[in-house]
């Protein structure tokens, strides 16, 4: 394998693996006070999520349940 190949596989190994750890933020993690419900702070914890905590706060009372974190 060429060093240029290795470096390739080094980008795509690196790739992969931050996309894993972001998706190991599921709700219970997220969920730290443990209310079944991720509060505005706690989605913080996830940028993305923090993002778009207003749209998906679908009857908008300041915590995502469950159901609206599962959501697209
Ligand atoms: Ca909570
Ligand atoms: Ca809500």
């Amino acid at each position: 394998m060429s060093s240029f190949s290795k470096a390739i596989a080094l980008i795509a190994i690196t790739c992969s693996s931050s996309v894993f750890a972001f998706e190991a933020l599921d709700f219970n993690t997220l969920d730290v006070n443990d209310d079944g419900a991720i509060s505005l702070v706690e989605a913080k914890e996830d940028a993305e999520l923090f993002n778009q905590f207003a749209q998906r706060d679908a009857d908008q009372n300041g915590e995502l349940s469950k159901e609206e974190y599962s959501r697209a």
